[in-house]
């Protein structure tokens, strides 16, 4: 052990500086959180924000932070460099009063927003507490000055010129106590690396460079122009973004800052971020309330305005930030941290300011970007039609296991039996052949469920509309297993659910939607293989008493064969030419008919061409499904 100089002598203060620092090294996790790897992390921060702060002042461009070997931390600012002069209250040079006096390092800044008066900050006498050593330089007016710290925070020498300089700026290098950080005293790069980018994000145009000497050489600089505008580019790197252009804006009010970024990308959720005096907030707080105030405010006005949206329509919060990634910068002079962890920003004024800022301006982007406010819109506009169609789809199932089996359709002619593993549920296109089904039916496990013909070519609708189709609604409830996430297959009624539509384009368009709505909210039925097509006839071939059926195309020349000349050939063109006997025969019998079990591949592949068949173009409809008739057999088009 060396021995340590003390040069000047103690007056009474300066008993009570130590007395401070020495509970900092009894309780250090009540200063910086914890003595783990995090809080050794810590020490560096507490550094370098003081120096952000004489950035933000501007009086700084550059901060270098350098792991030097031996894990000693070194942080170098180009700044004016701390005062060196004599503290008024502690009668030592304000250096040694910011590193030995906690809660310092409030009364020598200059800046007005300054970080190191923040969340944590509790300023570099707790860095200088928690040392084995620690010494600053001071480069200011021509002369450097010295000063050495050891074994928490005593003083080896008062502050004193080195040297000549021709630079300015601060210097501060330290050595963590192994005796407090007792996990580990070793520095990721990585952590480092990650908050000092931010932080270059964060404040634009500072230069931030993150130097590691303990092995081979790394070196990380860091500076944007752009500041959070770069930010949202970085965090949508990866993302479809929906727009080329980041919106940005700006504004100061009452001596507060507000800057706002954001970006919409193809995604669903939202990504947005707050911080106040470069702290993530993660709790949120007044600031990202007048932020989500004034975007829901702006992009519903603008919607309206420009008849996007029907005036009694609304977007919501969350239909507006839906794929939006999006940064909210403000700077306070005073702020206040509220919260479990204390990152929820308190400060009522800042609710009114940021919502101001951020609606004037984006409503003025809007007005000289109409493609982009578009793209903005429309996206809002098909969340909201989503969410509309999940609510639905959840009440729906609520009301469902609310009333149970007493609430069945009053058009479902249900089945006698409950045993579901024997029972079959017709949903049967037309009222004319739903009368037929019910009729020919084998009404002890066969169920007949009619649905209005048409919907669709009325409809032209999005897949979430057909939660407003009264057929389609019934057919939920019949089927009593809920929709959705809130689906329960075990309470299926039917093990065979059966679709039957007359073999024309209509009933492909049935089909179709049915399919693609079990795709999308009953998979669980179409992947247990429940759902089948039912396969009618296209012929009815008689001679004499002779009748036979043709359902393909192809065996219509092997049965005239067969049956020889003067046969009398029947085209039937729906189900609802069928007689109740002849619908049982030939396609409800299970002793003869052929259903078509439908697979998870057909049923996402009627989703994917969904949109083509809900389209107004009349060709491509008919071309594909001439073209891949999966469940259309016969089309009289
Ligand atoms: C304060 O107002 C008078 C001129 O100097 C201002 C100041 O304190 N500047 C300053 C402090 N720049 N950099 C610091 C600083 C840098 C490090 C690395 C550590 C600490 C505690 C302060």
């Amino acid at each position: 052990m060396e021995d340590i100089k003390v040069n000047h002598s103690y007056t009474a203060d300066d008993i009570q500086v130590l007395e401070g620092l020495e509970a900092v090294r009894k309780r250090p996790g009540m200063y910086i959180g914890s003595t783990s790897e995090r809080g050794l992390h810590h020490l560096v921060w507490e550094i370098v924000d003081n120096s952000i702060d004489e950035a933000l002042a501007g009086y700084a461009s550059d901060i270098e932070v350098k792991i030097e070997k031996d894990n000693i931390i070194r942080v170098e600012d180009n700044g004016r460099g701390m005062p060196v002069g004599k503290h008024k209250k502690t009668g030592i040079s304000t250096v040694e009063t910011i590193f030995t006096v906690l809660h310092a390092g409030g009364k020598f800044g200059g800046g007005a927003y300054k970080v190191s008066g923040g969340l944590h900050g509790v300023g570099a006498s707790v860095v200088n507490a928690l040392s084995k050593w620690l010494e600053v330089f001071v480069h200011q007016d021509g002369k450097e000055h010295y000063i050495r710290f050891e074994n928490g925070g005593h003083t080896l020498e008062p502050l004193k010129i080195i040297g000549d300089t021709d630079k300015h700026g601060s210097i501060v290098r330290f050595k963590a106590d192994e005796e407090i950080f007792q996990e580990t005293t070793v520095y990721n790069y990585e952590t480092l690396n990650t908050r000092i980018r931010q932080l270059a994000f964060l404040n634009k145009g500072i230069k931030l460079i993150l130097k590691d000497e303990r092995g081979e050489e790394k070196t990380s600089v860091y500076k944007y122009e752009g500041g959070i505008r770069e930010y949202v580019d970085y965090l949508n790197q990866n993302k479809a973004v929906l727009h080329e252009e980041v919106v940005y804006v700006e504004g100061m009010e009452e001596g507060i800052i507000a800057e706002i970024a954001l970006q919409y990308n193809d995604g669903y959720l939202p990504n947005v971020y707050s911080f106040c005096n470069n702290i993530n907030t993660h709790e949120g707080g007044t600031h990202e309330d007048g932020f989500r105030l004034a975007l829901t405010r702006v992009i519903n006005h603008y919607a309206k305005e420009n008849n996007f949206l029907k005036k009694d329509e609304s977007l919501s919060g969350d239909d507006v930030r839906e794929g939006l990634t999006a940064i909210i910068s403000v700077k306070h002079p005073d702020p206040q941290y509220e919260g479990q962890t204390k990152t929820k920003l308190g400060n009522s004024e800042v609710r009114k300011i940021v919502s101001g800022i951020l609606s004037q301006q984006l409503e003025r982007f809007f007005m000289e970007h109409p493609d982009t406010a578009k793209i903005i819109v429309d996206k809002a506009i098909l969340a909201s039609k989503a969410r509309l169609a999940a609510k639905k789809a959840r009440e729906l199932t609520r009301r469902k296991s609310a009333l149970e089996i007493s609430s069945l359709p009053g058009k479902l002619a249900d089945c006698s039996s409950k045993d579901a593993t024997e029972c079959e549920i017709y949903i049967v296109e037309g009222d004319s052949a739903g009368g037929s089904a019910k009729q020919g039916r084998n009404s002890k496990y066969q169920a007949i469920l009619p649905l209005r013909g048409k919907i669709l070519n009325v409809e032209k609708a999005r897949l979430h509309r057909i939660f407003e189709n009264n057929e389609i609604r019934s057919m939920i409830t019949a089927f009593g297993c809920g929709i959705g996430e809130e689906m329960d297959i075990q309470k299926l009624r039917y093990h065979k659910i059966i679709i039957m539509t007359d073999a024309d384009v209509d009933g492909a368009h049935i089909c179709t939607l049915l399919l693609t709505f079990f795709y999308r909210y009953l998979k669980p039925i179409v992947e247990g293989g429940y759902v089948y097509i039912a396969q009618p006839p296209l012929f009815k071939v008689a001679k004499g008493n002779r009748v036979e059926y043709v359902y393909k195309e192809e065996q219509m020349e092997l049965v005239k064969k067969e049956m020889g000349e003067n046969v009398n050939v029947q085209r039937y063109k729906g189900l609802g030419e069928m007689n109740p006997d002849q619908l049982w025969e030939t396609t409800m019998d299970p002793e003869f008919r052929t259903l078509k079990q439908v697979s998870i591949e057909d049923a996402m592949e009627a989703d994917a061409i969904f949109g083509m068949l809900m389209g107004d173009e009349v060709e491509p409809r008919r071309n594909f499904i001439q073209e891949n008739a999966i469940y259309v057999k016969n089309l009289d088009i």
